[in-house]
């Protein structure tokens, strides 16, 4: 006779291990680029749960910095990434530190 309650608990214990969430809720995982002194999407929308990858496409240096301080990358050089996993919703302003005219903005939903 089949145990359809084990396949069951072991369908539960293998959706707990991706932290609770079902598992067609997979965590997104997002890219802004850093090119021409600009961040690219600005603003880049994600959900929560998301992780953000800045990625520099510049021969200069940048950096990502949150204005409320949430993350800040260290100096970013050529093709080097600095990733941030937003675990709560809201408006997220962020810098190059190094060149402040150079803004953007992740707003999780
Ligand atoms: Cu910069």
């Amino acid at each position: 006779m089949n145990c359809p309650s084990l396949l069951w608990r072991l369908a539960l214990l293998s959706s707990m291990a991706v932290g609770g969430s079902s598992l067609a809720d997979a965590p997104e995982s997002v890219r802004i680029t850093v090119k021409n002194f600009a961040f690219s999407p600005v603003p880049l929308i994600v959900s929560v749960g998301a992780t953000v990858t800045w990625t520099n496409l510049d021969d200069e240096p940048h950096t990502a910095v949150s204005d409320s301080g949430a993350f800040r990358s260290g100096a970013m050089d050529t093709k080097e990434s600095f990733s941030f996993k937003f675990d709560r919703p809201g408006t997220y302003h962020f810098t190059c530190s190094i060149h402040p005219s150079m803004v953007g903005t992740v707003i999780v939903r």
